[in-house]
């Protein structure tokens, strides 16, 4: 399929919010022993009971390795998955994939960002990084879509989120860090932005959630629910290293204009936990250099926005926490019209994201 030199926006094509109809949503099967506890096998076990979940809604596909093709395929039985072989470094699909575009006569092409492995040999999480930075390039192969790739210009689908409607919103934490981009101002960035997404106005958070390794993904912290509308990860706890987080991204939301001049509403979700991996977790995670290591004594960023719009419903992270509840009631009250399932999401937060990180939709062509 064709390298397009051209850019989205120039041909008529723009990023679909996530509530648009999907054709699809894509995942890789975890393996990486340095990443995943266990070999991998907890982890299997949760990405599969999140592709079932996906799979009551609309088809799944999931990329898997050679050699774990015949476990893979064993574990996600499931008439609506469907596995197709594909090299990978790891499971992050959002960060990886392709993030689809979509034009007026419902053609669908794919932005290929290049991609660091969240940082690169500044505080990236692996090397190399490789196989994950043909993921989309090999998505786009498989489905016969166009490919735009931006050489040289890093992103990861999980730092920003759209509205469809000409808005994004995403982190200076995660966009602006020197691991990024450090060759490009702020303007220069929403300008990639505006070009290949086809948004008009970027609503920049200062950060995302604390701790999380992607340098605040803002899709762990703030996503949209609706055109106008937001859900924001909040704590009052004034001794939570969550609470001035929360506090500054609220003072942003509150005074932003999208780009059809609305102001936002802005729905509160608790944040889970502290959550921690215990010391037996821990253990069970390979020691490689230049691997994040694993330490109980650090917190992990659980949270409750980490979820995926699909097909009518909402698929979404519990953690076996008290706030569980009403997590699941705030999310059933902000999408009345879909139906909220909850499925475990600890052994993804042990790797260092939840369900949006691990998952990535592909537009229905209209
Ligand atoms: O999008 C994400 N949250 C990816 C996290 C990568 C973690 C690797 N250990």
């Amino acid at each position: 399929m064709p390298t397009l030199t051209s850019t989205p926006r120039a041909d008529g094509f723009h990023m679909p919010a996530e509530w648009a109809a999907h054709s699809q949503t894509w995942m890789v099967w975890p393996e990486r022993p340095d990443n995943w506890r266990l070999g991998g096998k907890p982890a299997q076990q949760a990405f599969a009971t999140v592709a079932r979940a996906i799979a009551e809604f609309e088809p799944v596909t999931v990329c898997v390795s050679a050699s774990q093709y015949e476990n893979a395929r064993a574990r996600l039985d499931h008439p609506a998955i469907r596995l197709v072989e594909v090299s990978t470094d790891d499971a992050w699909v959002r960060d990886t994939g392709p993030t689809f575009v979509i034009d007026d006569a419902g053609e669908v092409r794919g932005v290929d960002w290049s991609f660091n492995a969240w940082g690169g040999f500044d505080g990236g999480l692996y090397a190399p990084w490789n196989r994950d930075d043909q993921v989309a390039s090999k998505i786009l192969e498989i489905e016969r879509c166009a490919r735009y790739r931006t050489e040289g210009f890093v992103l990861e689908g999980g730092s920003f989120h759209v509205d469809g409607e000409g808005t994004l919103i995403t982190t200076e934490e995660c966009l602006l860090n020197r691991n990024r981009n450090p060759h490009l101002s702020r303007e220069e960035i929403e300008n990639v932005l505006r070009e290949h997404l086809a948004i008009d106005t970027v609503i920049w958070l200062p950060d995302g959630l604390y701790n999380d390794e992607t340098n605040g993904h803002v899709d762990n912290f703030c996503c949209y629910v609706r055109p106008g509308e937001v859900l924001l990860a909040w704590t009052d706890d004034r001794n939570d290293p969550n609470y001035p987080r929360c506090q500054a991204a609220m003072k942003v939301l509150a005074n932003a204009r999208d780009a059809k001049g609305r102001q936002l509403t802005v729905h509160k979700i608790p944040i889970p936990g502290p959550l921690h991996a215990s010391a037996e977790e821990c253990a069970g995670v390979d020691i490689v250099a230049g691997s994040q290591e694993r330490d109980p004594e650090v917190r992990l960023a659980g949270s409750y926005v980490n979820f995926l719009i699909v097909n009518g419903g909402i698929v979404a992270p519990r953690f076996d926490d008290p706030r569980d509840d009403e997590a699941l009631a705030i999310l059933q009250r902000t999408f009345p019209a879909h139906r909220v399932v909850m499925v475990p999401g600890r052994e993804i937060l042990l790797g260092g994201g939840n369900i949006h990180c691990i998952t990535q939709q592909q537009p229905a062509p209209r």
